[in-house]
């Protein structure tokens, strides 16, 4: 987190962490395209010719809370493949919160696994505690074939600190509750380690319902 005390701005860097491919960069997408009116600004994106994220995508989202304090969230995603290790590492510093982007067909499983523990690896390299830092999972393609049924996920997040949410990113669905869950955790952590209430007058409750109420509008948007 900055924080701009003269200009009562606060920036929250927010990743979008994954596999290759389980549709990390589709979720910025969607959130650009559902979000028109909550300030989103342009979606930085360089990929390949086969839809490969090069380097990172990213979203900047800026929002004004009652409190006159300026919020601005910045989202962005890592490229998934193997090879891309430094580039991820050098994404996830300074993270306040990641959604972990997992592809819910069952051929996907090991990839999800292998993703996962490379992110608390490289949690830690960037001195961040995979432990502490606000992680939730997103459960995408449910609209695939031989995916991990319902129950099975609801298994998961019984056993899981993480909560877990289901998506189809390409659709927008599950995209905006996604974003809205992830930024609830990461403000809760925020507001523990640094007072926001105390410094900034402003609650998490009221704080999250603004977001809500600006978000969820624009999802209602998108599926009215
Ligand atoms: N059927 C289906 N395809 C998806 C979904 N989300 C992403 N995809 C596709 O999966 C591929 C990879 O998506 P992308 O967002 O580029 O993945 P990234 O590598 O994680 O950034 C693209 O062809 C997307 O169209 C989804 O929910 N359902
Ligand atoms: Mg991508």
């Amino acid at each position: 987190m900055q924080v701009d005390f003269a200009a009562k701005e606060l920036t929250v860097k927010l990743v979008y962490y994954g596999p290759a491919l389980s549709g990390k960069t589709s979720n910025l997408r969607a959130i650009h395209w559902l979000g028109t009116s909550s300030a989103c600004g342009e979606l930085m994106t360089l990929e390949t010719q086969n839809d490969r994220t090069l380097f990172f995508d990213m979203l900047p989202i800026a929002m004004s809370s009652q409190s006159g304090l300026k919020i601005r969230l910045k989202l962005f995603t890592v490229p998934g493949q193997v090879m891309h290790d430094a580039t991820r590492r050098l994404v996830l510093q300074a993270a306040d919160g990641v959604a972990f982007i997992a592809d819910s067909q069952r051929s996907e499983a090991d990839a999800n696994r292998e993703s996962f523990l490379n992110l608390k690896k490289n949690l830690e390299d960037n001195g961040i505690d995979p432990e502490r830092i606000p992680i939730i999972i997103q459960f995408n393609k449910r609209d695939l074939d031989d995916i991990r049924t319902d129950e099975e996920l609801a298994a998961i997040a019984q056993q899981s600190r993480e909560p877990i949410y289901k998506a189809v990113a390409t659709r927008g669905y599950g995209v905006m509750q996604t974003l809205i869950g992830l930024i609830r955790e990461t403000w809760n952590k925020l507001e523990e380690e640094h007072g926001l209430e105390e410094k900034f007058g402003i609650s998490p409750l009221r704080f999250m319902s603004e977001i809500e109420s600006q978000l969820k509008h624009d999802a209602r948007r998108a599926e009215g």
